[in-house]
């Protein structure tokens, strides 16, 4: 065994890899054909782990490998390999709360922190396709589901407090992997940190207000005082467009190995601001004329239709499936308090529309100024249109968290993005 990792963990190559899955029967079935014709290759991209892509005769399979550190950063930062066993979980409890939404398990082996999953064939992850400029119309429909799902049912609207209460615990253990976030989106990019990076000296001025701005120290700080304290729901809490997986007609969350019980704006917060770096990103990008406004015309309306089909789907699972210990229906009988009841639900949706305009915000500063980038900035070739897209993004961000109360509808963000935009 490796040291400092349980018995039975190694990290697997590709002829390991090969043995162990020809001893799994469900494995080997699924793939079919004799183990030698196997193709094996190792595709991880990400920043943590090992994927494999195997096929077979008979089928294909993604396989996911924990490492016992961050592989973007190496040996030197250790991270426990239980992040494997909170995907898993995660991964069953959102199959059976937005069935069809994730890819299903086909074998889980906890020793070797391990996940064979259906192989998403021909999807890809959205972020690749937002940098080639393609719209997907299926998208809102899934994501806003997914959401609403897997939110509203692992809630205090939904589940009794004690089932609730031993959800919260079967995930508290996964605090090493909260533990990046909390350093890496809530605290690093706002102080000199060895990890902070940004990929243009343009980029020097606004990171230095940003580590200056008390008022954002502020806004920051309340947002990981959220994150650290509001056991609100199952979030998938990496839900970046590195996390989906799409084709026009598909899409498929994947990677939630940063789950626990956190706050739901967290992960809308997310999507939408995946959503906006794509929107500023796309100046940068190689396109013709038309299909750019095309494309970043469809990429805010989606913003938009984010927000509300979420809240739509959201109000309409409460009103029809709350069977948890929240607002108890006993409390509001007859007409007057079923009105009552809807008043609250609108305000409920409000603050939480306002959580997720903050972490939006430090979604997108993290990206930019913090150790991790995405793809959609760093493919820009040329350094100045990158930081220009860049200190767009960072612009609306700053607004979007010092002035989160004066964001009272998604209309007023995609209006402030579209100002930013020529900015
Ligand atoms: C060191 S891990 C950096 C980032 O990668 C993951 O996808 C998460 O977004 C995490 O913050
Ligand atoms: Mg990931």
């Amino acid at each position: 065994a490796r040291q400092g990792t349980p018995a039975g963990y190694r990290i697997l190559n590709e002829a390991d890899l090969r043995d162990t899955l020809a001893a799994t029967p469900a494995v080997a079935e699924r793939l079919g054909g004799p183990a030698d014709r196997w193709t094996i290759t190792e595709v991880g991209d990400g920043n943590l782990n090992l994927v494999f892509i195997v096929k077979g005769a008979a089928g294909g399979l993604a396989v996911k490998q924990a490492l016992p550190y961050v592989r973007l950063v190496g040996e030197s930062w250790p991270l426990p390999l239980s992040r494997a066993h909170y995907e898993h979980l995660a991964l069953t409890q959102q199959g059976r709360l937005a069935p069809g939404l994730v890819p299903a398990i086909v074998h889980h082996d906890h020793a070797l922190a391990l996940t064979a999953m259906e192989l998403l064939e021909p999807h890809i992850i959205m972020r690749k396709g937002l940098v080639a400029g393609t719209v997907y119309p299926g998208f809102v429909g899934h994501i806003t589901t997914f959401m609403a799902r897997t939110l509203f049912f692992s809630s205090d609207l939904a589940l009794p407090a004690a089932e609730k209460k031993e959800a919260i615990a079967s995930f508290a253990g996964n605090h090493a992997l909260c533990k990046i976030t909390e350093d890496l989106i809530f605290t690093d990019p706002y102080r000199v940190a060895e990890q902070n990076r940004w990929t243009s000296p343009w980029l020097d001025a606004t990171a230095a207000e940003i580590r200056a701005d008390l008022d954002l120290h502020v806004a920051i700080s309340r947002l990981k005082l959220k994150f650290l304290s509001s056991a609100e729901a199952l979030i998938h809490g990496d839900l970046h467009t590195g996390s989906i997986m799409v084709t026009d007609t598909e899409t498929k969350v994947i990677d939630p190995e940063f789950a626990f019980y956190g706050p739901m704006g967290f992960d809308v917060g997310a999507v939408i601001a995946n959503l906006l770096m794509a929107y500023f990103a796309s100046a940068g990008h190689e396109r013709a004329p038309g299909d750019r406004a095309a494309f970043e015309g469809w990429v805010l309306s989606t913003v938009d239709r984010v927000w509300t089909e979420f809240a739509d789907k959201f109000v309409a699972l409460w009103r029809g499936e709350a069977a948890g210990d929240a607002y108890p229906v006993s409390l509001f009988p007859g007409e007057p308090g079923a009105a009552r009841l809807e008043i609250e639900r609108q305000a409920y949706m409000a603050r939480l529309f306002q959580d997720a305009v903050g972490f939006t915000a430090a979604k997108i500063i993290r990206r930019i100024l913090g150790l991790a980038h995405n793809i959609d900035f760093e493919l820009i070739e040329d350094p100045k249109q990158r930081a220009t897209c860049e200190a767009r993004s960072l612009r609306l961000a700053r607004t979007l968290m010092l002035e989160t109360g004066s964001f009272t509808s998604i209309a007023a963000v995609t209006k402030a993005a579209r100002e930013s935009r020529h900015w």
